[in-house]
């Protein structure tokens, strides 16, 4: 299984930082919070260039890279792939509810909601296998929550995202859309099985990559976010078991429990049941 076009790092990595830059963030660090980090950030770098005497050239070839990431637009991508991972970790460890995964440079909000069952806005001539993915959200004592939000983004199967999509053309909300549950709190989507994922790797990304003679590959993934009022907001990722590349995700980002097995249901179409739990926003551990 391969994909048959690769996503440019230019056309989707300029798109991503666009989207990032129309939505600016702030956060309430501390002086000596942030005085803390960056000694630290830097006295371990330190450590790295001491243990590995890193020379001169190579210092000036990592501060071309970092000139070309940030021209080429890729800080969202090379940033979401190498460094998301350990943000998300540090921060899911304390939670009981469904475990979180990286979101990656290529949410959207506010796709089309579709109510508990519907099928994901696709061209008609969609490529793919159909899926059928269905469940039931839950608080943390079993019980079904209505309205809770399923929220599903994914690549189609040549690897590109909807609005991420170098001028391709691809139909503004294709493979993006919002579920709301029923009064049982479930859902049922059905879409198409994305394929692997080559990360965009014709830029300062890819010779990063190809640098230390490593691979771009995400296994086949699907994206989501989940919440419900009163609830905390999981932004997770969903995996094939067996599917090539689960074991060895250029972004770190699968969990074994993220895994799906999909079977064919009666009607022959491949079909795959997966509950989401979520923890209270009233833990009080829990940092929006
Ligand atoms: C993706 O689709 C993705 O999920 C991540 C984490 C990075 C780049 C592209
Ligand atoms: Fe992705």
């Amino acid at each position: 299984m391969s994909t048959t076009a690769i996503p440019s790092a230019a056309g989707s990595g300029s798109a991503a930082t666009d989207k990032f830059k129309g939505n600016r963030v702030s956060s309430d660090t501390s002086k000596e919070r942030a005085a803390a980090i960056y000694k630290d950030v830097l006295t371990k770098l330190g450590e790295v260039i001491f243990e590995h005497e890193v020379t001169y050239a190579e210092y000036r070839v990592l501060k071309q890279w970092l000139i070309e990431i940030g021209d080429g637009g890729e800080w969202p991508l090379w940033l979401d792939v190498f460094l998301e991972h350990f943000i998300e970790d540090s921060n899911s460890r304390i939670f009981t509810g469904t475990k979180g995964s990286i979101e990656g440079p290529y949410y959207v909000p506010d796709a089309p909601n579709l109510g508990s069952k519907g099928t994901m806005p696709m061209r008609e001539d969609e490529k793919g296998t159909a899926l059928v993915f269905k469940g039931q959200v839950r608080d943390l004592d079993g019980a079904g929550i209505e309205g809770a939000t399923v929220e599903l983004w994914h690549a189609d199967s040549d690897g590109y995202y909807s609005q991420f999509d170098a001028g391709l053309g691809i139909p503004e909300w294709n493979l993006r859309a919002t579920f709301s549950t029923d009064a049982e709190g479930n859902y049922e989507i059905t879409t198409i099985q994305p394929a692997p994922y080559q990360i965009p790797h014709d830029g300062p990304t890819g010779e990063f990559i190809a640098s230390y003679d490593g691979h771009p590959w995400r296994p086949a993934h699907l994206h989501l976010k989940v919440t419900a009022p009163g609830k905390r907001l999981i932004t997770t990722q969903l995996y094939f078991q067996g599917g090539q590349w689960v074991d060895d995700d250029v972004a770190g980002a699968v969990k074994p429990e993220l895994t799906l097995d999909p079977k064919p249901n009666a009607a022959g179409v491949d079909e795959v049941t997966y509950d989401f739990v979520l923890d209270p926003v009233s833990d009080a551990r829990y940092v929006a």
